[in-house]
C-alpha cells in the first residue's frame, strides 16, 4: 500500500476511533534537532549505553554521568516541539480516549501541550535525590557537577530510568491500560529495541488493536504491524488530522 493510500485508510479509522494510544521514541524529536540514540549522529555513537545510562555507571563515576547529562541538557535547552509533536496534541483533542507513551526524556511532548502522557523513561529536566528521594523540576543549564539536594544535601541524580532499572509502577499500569483498550496504536520514531516499550506493539496487537508504525526504517515491530508508513514524523503526522 503506498503512503497516500495508507494515510487515507488511517485518517478514516482515526475519524471514527474512540480510543487511540501512541508510543513515541527519539525519532519524533529528531525533527526538532535532537540527536537520536542509535542513528549515524546518535548519542550512543561514542560509547555503549551501559557505560553512562546505568546505576552502576553513576555509582562508579557520577561526574562523568553528570557531564553527559549536562551536555544533553544544554543541547535540549534550545530545542522546540515540531509539527509532529503538535499534530499529536491536536489528535489528543479530537479523540475521546487518548494516551501518549513516550520513551523520550526531552519533555517536548509536554511543552507542545500533550496532557494524557506517560514519560516512561523519565524526564531530563527533573532531578531526584539519591538520599531522601525528593523529585524536583530543575532547568538550570548547566547544573553544577555533582549537584546537591536542597533538602538534605544528598547527591542528586537525573530523574531518568537507566538500563537495569524498573519503570515506575504507575506509569506501567497506565501504559497497559492504554494498550489493552485502544482500537488503534501508533508506534512513532522508535527502533523498537528497548524493553518493555519494545513489547507494547505486541500487547496491543494481541488485544485486537489496529497497529501502525511510522518510521524512516524497518524495525523489529515491522512484522507485526498492520500498516508501516515510511517518512518523517513532522511531515506525516499532520496528514493524519481531519
Ligand atoms: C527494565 C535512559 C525491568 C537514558 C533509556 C528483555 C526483556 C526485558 C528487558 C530487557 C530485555 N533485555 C534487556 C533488557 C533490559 C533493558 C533493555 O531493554 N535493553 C535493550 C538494550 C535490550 N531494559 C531496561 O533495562 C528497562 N528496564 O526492563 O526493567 C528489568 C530490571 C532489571 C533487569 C531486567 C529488566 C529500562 C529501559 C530504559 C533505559 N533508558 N534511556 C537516557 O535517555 O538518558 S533507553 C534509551 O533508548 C532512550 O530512553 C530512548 O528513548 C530509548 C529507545 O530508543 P529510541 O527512542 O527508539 O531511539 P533510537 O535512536 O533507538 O531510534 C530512533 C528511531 O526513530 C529509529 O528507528 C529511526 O529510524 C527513527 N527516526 C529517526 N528520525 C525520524 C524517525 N522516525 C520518524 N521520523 C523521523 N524524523
Ligand atoms: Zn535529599
Amino acid at each position: 500500500m503506498n503512503t497516500d493510500d495508507a494515510l487515507k485508510n488511517l485518517r478514516a479509522r482515526l475519524a471514527h476511533a474512540k480510543s487511540v494510544t501512541v508510543v513515541t521514541g527519539a525519532g519524533i524529536s529528531a525533527d526538532s534537532g535532537v540527536p537520536t540514540f542509535r542513528g549515524p549522529e546518535g548519542l550512543w555513537k561514542d560509547f555503549r549505553p551501559e557505560e553512562l545510562a546505568s546505576p552502576e555507571a553513576f555509582t562508579r563515576d557520577p561526574t562523568l554521568v553528570w557531564e553527559w547529562y549536562n551536555w544533553r541538557r544544554e543541547l535540549l535547552a534550545t530545542k522546540q516541539p515540531n509539527p509532529g509533536h503538535e499534530a499529536l496534541v491536536a489528535l489528543e483533542k479530537s479523540i475521546e480516549q487518548f494516551w501518549l507513551i513516550t520513551q523520550n526524556v526531552d519533555g517536548l511532548h509536554a511543552t507542545a501541550g500533550s496532557r494524557n502522557i506517560s514519560e516512561i523513561h523519565g524526564n531530563i529536566w527533573k532531578v531526584r535525590c539519591t538520599e531522601c528521594g525528593v523529585i524536583e523540576e530543575n532547568r538550570k543549564v548547566p547544573l553544577e557537577i555533582l549537584p546537591k539536594c536542597s533538602t538534605c544535601q544528598g547527591l542528586l541524580r537525573p530523574h531518568i530510568v537507566w538500563f537495569g532499572e524498573s519503570l515506575d509502577a504507575q506509569d506501567l499500569r497506565n501504559c497497559y491500560a492504554a494498550l489493552e483498550t485502544c482500537e488503534i496504536l501508533l508506534i512513532i520514531g522508535t527502533s523498537g529495541l528497548v524493553y518493555p516499550a519494545a513489547s507494547f506493539g505486541q500487547v496491543a496487537k494481541d488485544r485486537g488493536a489496529f497497529v501502525v508504525e511510522l518510521n524512516l526504517d524497518p524495525t523489529p515491530n515491522s512484522e507485526l504491524v498492520d500498516i508501516t508508513i515510511h517518512g518523517r514524523a513532522k511531515d506525516i503526522l499532520p496528514r493524519l488530522l481531519p
